[in-house]
């Protein structure tokens, strides 16, 4: 439901071989490629790391010739655009399509029709009932082809957006004079693809999200189901041979709906069976879960979801009957259990559910987070299918976010190894001996440094705020939300401040901490995070004892470009989200990527970087997922033990209420309430003092420029298996059963 493309421009040029000869050739015309970059809006249908996740799956699929489409919405207005007003969050539609967007093809003659509401009545022809809908509401679906370009290979696949259009036949509908109910009818339609909800890894149960879903997910397999029968043939022999030819992916539960849809199209349009068509749909889709935070698990009123879908409904219904059915014979009795596990329950439809059970295969996106789901969230599933459950560790595209936005650095990587790392990352490694070389050491952070210098000009146009760029740039950049713990940071901040108030002469390197993010509109807590960052920016950016030796910056409207400006300039990556909580992360690894020590916690990916790079490579703290997990359990915490155990942590949760920040004293009272009033519920304070220590060595590190430089050659080397190239030829293998299809012998450069 989210691909969060960014600009593609750039992209393309380097992957067809064309960036350089581009750059030079412009130039002839006083044309800097990076300005013309910037015409093009960035694509932002997606709210954060899932989205970017299925964008840098698409860049890998084409970039190893795998045959492998995206199927998606055309949102009009994708993620908003973020402007700080005085501190706060202020949300501006975003208007990406306004001047026109010039990868997208208009398929109108593609176009299906999406059925919503009406009622279904039941015939008897011969011995088998048939299931006719009736009186629906017809969507037209019309879809926008976007070319995803694979890296120096010929392939070009496809990310198909769909959007919903009201047509003239509806108009016709209508009896003359009637032109303003026809309008409305209008509006109505094409309201459904308006709008990308915002928020990240919460649910909003809205029923237009539900009829986004199925719009999307219908229209893409009307799609892909008239294309098969083009191919392969109308017969029911061809039909039965569906899952040998085609695989559906669902990116967590937002396309669920897929399974049912399939079943409704093979029984009711193609005259399958039941057990024929469980047979077939269980084996052509598979899903991947991407968090466990429970206020993420989709779940729908089973009231709005039977007015909406009606057949969608009776066949959700019947896979949950036999589902329970079997349940019940392997385990007699034991109803808690199968209550806990029914896709129906509780007047709910479970998505998670009717994901794990349509599905031959069910996936994490990083080790610990994959366990977490067999032994926590999904254990009773785990124990009745013990084969779906696997991991599939995430990854990103080392082309956009290493060769495409730090081309120096490429270079200079290049000049050392290479270029077989463009297409085999796993040759990064080779890198390790430069890691302790001077001269390349040196090379490498001149080349920060210059980054830093770009980084800084954007800033200062878009801030006011001067960036030191002699400074240890630290770095939080990521979706606003309590288990990111974006508060954990703050308070180390004031922590740190209060140390230099106290002793003026502390011996500290100077350091930058750039926060950027946005907030879900209706998130208080994450708005009042940005109040906070903000806040003390102003006081201590312009506090004489400080003497610029600590400087905050809160960039605003995060997004893809943004990203590819910030992360090649950065020292300290912070990744320090609760740990179990964070289900994989994926800034970690473009940081990581581009020479970046890591500051984290034992969560998400965070611990496969740990196993590749060495401890001697990053800086980790806190409590770890197991005790995270125990004390949730168990209990065992008292928040009041550490306020009233640590003058410090006392000392920075009071100034959050007590008027230090020269804020009303309700400014921060949801963050105050966060920590006080929930027993800390993400260990943000029962954390504070290991991630103190863990910052002290940072600065300790960093005053040794060999050690630091050598750290960040280290990432450099040993980031490769955070490649979506590695991360989708495990899916080709494992779950999907593709191969590369060679469209075009031999590379082209
Ligand atoms: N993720 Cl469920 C999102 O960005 N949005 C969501 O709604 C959900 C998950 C993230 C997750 O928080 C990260 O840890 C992952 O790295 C990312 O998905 C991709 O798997």
């Amino acid at each position: 439901m989210e691909f969060l493309l960014g600009r593609l421009l750039s992209n393309n040029l380097l992957n067809l071989g064309l960036k350089d000869i581009c750059e030079e050739g412009l130039k002839d015309f006083g044309i800097d490629l990076g300005e013309l970059e910037t015409v093009e809006p960035d694509a932002g249908l997606g709210n954060g790391g899932l989205g970017r996740l299925a964008a840098c799956f698409l860049d890998s699929l084409a970039s190893l010739q795998m045959p492998g489409h995206g199927c998606g919405i055309r949102y009009r207005h994708g993620l908003f655009e973020q402007k700080i007003v005085n501190g706060y969050q202020v949300e501006l539609p975003d208007n990406w399509l306004q001047d026109g967007y010039v990868w997208e093809v208009r398929k109108p003659e593609r176009a299906v029709i999406v059925k919503f509401g009406g009622n279904i009545r039941m015939e008897i022809k011969g011995k088998n009932p048939v299931f006719i809908h009736e009186n629906y509401e017809p969507v037209r679906a019309v879809p926008y082809d976007l070319p995803v370009v694979g890296y120096n290979c010929g392939t070009v696949n496809t990310l198909r957006l769909w959007s919903a259009e009201a047509d003239d036949f509806d108009f016709s509908s209508f009896s003359k004079g009637d032109y303003l109910k026809a309008v409305e009818h209008k509006y109505n339609v094409e309201n459904t693809t308006q709008v990308l909800y915002p928020e990240d890894s919460h649910l909003e149960g809205k029923i237009l999200r539900l009829k986004q879903q199925y719009f999307f997910v219908s229209a893409g397999l009307l799609s892909i189901v008239r294309r098969y029968k083009k191919t392969f043939g109308t017969t029911m022999e061809a039909l039965k041979k569906f899952h040998e030819r085609i695989a559906i992916h669902i990116n967590d539960t937002h396309p669920a709906l897929a399974i049912p849809e399939l079943m409704r199209i093979l029984m009711d349009e193609e005259g399958f069976g039941w057990e024929e068509a469980w047979d077939v749909t269980v084996k052509t889709i598979s899903y991947t879960n991407h968090t466990i935070l429970p206020e993420a698990l989709e779940k729908w009123p089973m009231d709005l979801f039977k007015g909406l879908l009606p057949r969608i409904y009776m066949i959700v219904e019947e896979i949950n009957e036999r589902f329970c059915k079997k349940l019940w014979e392997q385990y007699p009795g034991q109803w808690e259990r199968i209550r806990h596990m029914a896709i129906l329950s509780d007047n709910y439809v479970h998505m998670a559910h009717l994901s794990v059970v349509g599905s031959h295969s069910v996936n994490g996106v990083a080790k610990i987070h994959s366990e977490i789901l067999k032994k926590e969230v999904m254990s009773n599933f785990n124990q009745f299918y013990p084969h779906k459950f696997n991991n599939k560790t995430n990854g990103v595209t080392h082309r956009r976010w290493l060769a495409n936005c730090n081309p120096s650095l490429s270079a200079l990587i290049t000049e050392a190894i290479g270029p077989s790392w463009l297409t085999h990352p796993e040759d990064l490694t080779a890198l390790e001996p430069y890691a302790n070389d001077s001269s390349f050491q040196e090379k490498a952070a001149k080349i920060k440094r210059r980054n830093k210098e770009a980084l800084a000009n954007h800033i200062s146009d878009y801030t006011g705020v001067n960036l030191d760029v002699d400074s240890l740039l630290d770095v939080h950049v990521k979706r606003i939300h309590a288990y990111k713990r974006q508060v954990l940071n703050a308070l180390q901040i004031m922590d740190m401040y209060n140390r230099i108030r106290d002793n003026p002469n502390l011996d500290i390197v100077p350091r930058t901490f750039l926060f950027a993010g946005k907030a879900a509109p209706g998130y208080h807590l994450a708005k009042q995070t940005i109040k906070l960052v903000n806040t003390l920016a102003d006081i201590i950016n312009n506090d004489p004892i400080v003497k610029d030796r600590i400087k905050v910056v809160f960039v605003p409207n995060y997004s893809v470009s943004l990203a590819e400006l910030i992360i090649p300039a950065t020292n300290v990556s912070e990744q320090i989200s609760t740990a179990s909580k964070e289900a994989s992360g994926t800034g970690n690894m473009k940081f990581m990527m581009n020479g970046a020590v890591t500051i984290c916690t034992m969560d998400g990916a965070n611990v496969e970087m740990y196993e590749e790079v060495g401890e001697e490579n990053i800086i980790t703290f806190g409590l770890s997922a197991e005790q995270v997990i125990r004390y949730y359990t168990f209990g065992g915490y008292n928040v009041m033990d550490e306020y009233h155990g640590d003058q410090r942590i006392k000392t920075v949760v009071d100034q959050l209420v007590n008027g230090f920040l020269g804020t009303g004293y309700n400014e921060f009272s949801d963050i105050h309430h966060l920590l006080m009033g929930t027993n800390d519920e993400y260990f943000i304070l029962k954390d504070f003092s290991s991630y103190v220590d863990a910052q002290n060595r940072i600065n300790d590190f960093y005053k040794d420029q060999t050690i630091w430089r050598s750290m960040a050659v280290n990432n450099i080397a040993f980031s490769s298996r955070f490649s979506t190239d590695r991360t989708i030829s495990e899916y080709a293998i494992d779950i999907w059963k593709i191969k590369p299809l060679v469209v075009r012998s031999g590379r082209r450069f």
